[in-house]
């Protein structure tokens, strides 16, 4: 564990350098209760051109505290994005045509909670307590707008799959979902990393029924698992949520959906339950280079698609 948290350390330490301080204070360094406005500002935006009204592509990470390699993975990505670009062709071409707005660590408070209290690393949830219960945190991936607490979630504030009292109750998702919203228009794809299971899913998660896209979206979802596999040789499976885990209502891709961001995905980073969340960290670098892959098929996908 303790060589785990060295690693990451690294990890964000080198691109803290790269990224501007108060965007890295905000939300890697993020201390204390995280606020609608902390947490409005802090996302990135990384673009290779000043012209305004770009189509974008949107990938966030650390919903889930635990999660570690999710909010790794986009601290990764932001500093390809920024240091290897020109040696990497297809992301220079896809930086000609998107912006990309990548928010690392939507969960601030749940993170930093994860690392300050070594006993509590397997922490979910926000760290909010609501009305007075004795049990502290929401789930905010049952926070969204989405069929909000339907099955699959809990209104009971003690469960790991908590709602929270009201939709977009936390302010880090009603951040989320306002930016979201206001760039409605311009953002192409909604991306969010989580972990673990290695998954390529899509949406629906709150109900059984397929989307309306579902066919276009298997098949990409197929495309991404297979550029994975070209990459570092593993196995992600592409599949509609609540057909191929189970169901669950409230999450972020399902509401970027049904906003008409048609092309909305979560995905599950490694591994597939040997050391689950306590990834190791020789396992980071591979993880991240495989999402990337993915990542880079979707965006191809959706600039043809435009
Ligand atoms: O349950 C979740 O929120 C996600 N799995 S995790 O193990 N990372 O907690 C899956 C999210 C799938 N999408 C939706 N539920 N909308
Ligand atoms: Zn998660």
């Amino acid at each position: 564990l303790r060589q785990l948290t060295i690693q990451h350390k690294v990890l964000m330490g080198d691109v803290q350098g790269i990224i501007e301080k108060q965007t890295t204070n905000d939300t890697v360094n993020a201390r204390g209760s995280s606020s609608y406005y902390e947490n409005y500002h802090s996302m990135k935006e990384i673009s290779k051109s000043k012209e305004k009204s770009k189509n974008a592509i949107w990938i966030d990470c650390g919903i889930h505290a635990r999660e570690w390699i999710s909010p790794a993975f986009c601290l990764w990505f932001i500093g390809h994005a920024i240091h290897v670009r020109e040696r990497d062709r297809t992301m220079t071409t896809l930086l000609e045509h998107f912006d990309f707005y990548v928010m690392p660590v939507i969960n601030v408070d749940g993170y930093e909670y994860t690392w300050s209290h070594p006993s509590n690393r397997l922490w979910r949830k926000s760290r909010s307590s609501h009305g007075n219960s004795k049990c502290i945190g929401t789930d905010m991936n049952r926070n969204f707008d989405a069929h909000w607490c339907g099955p699959g979630a809990s209104h009971f504030e003690c469960q790991e799959i908590y709602c929270g009292p009201y939709p977009e109750s936390e302010p880090e998702v009603k951040a989320v979902a306002r930016f979201v919203r206001d760039h409605k228009d311009i953002i192409k794809a909604y991306i969010t990393m989580h972990s673990y299971s290695q998954l390529v899913l899509f949406p629906y998660s709150y109900t059984m029924n397929k989307s309306k896209d579902h066919e276009e979206l298997e098949s990409l979802a197929q495309k991404a698992a297979k550029a994975i596999k070209r990459t570092t040789w593993k196995t992600y499976r592409p599949g509609a949520g609540a057909q191929t885990i189970y169901l669950a209502p409230g999450g972020s891709d399902d509401w970027a959906y049904d906003l008409g961001i048609k092309y909305s995905f979560t995905f599950e980073l490694r591994d597939t339950g040997t050391y689950g969340f306590l990834l190791p960290p020789r396992e980071i670098k591979p993880t991240c280079l495989e999402a990337l892959s993915a990542v880079k098929e979707i965006a191809q996908h959706v600039l043809q698609n435009l």
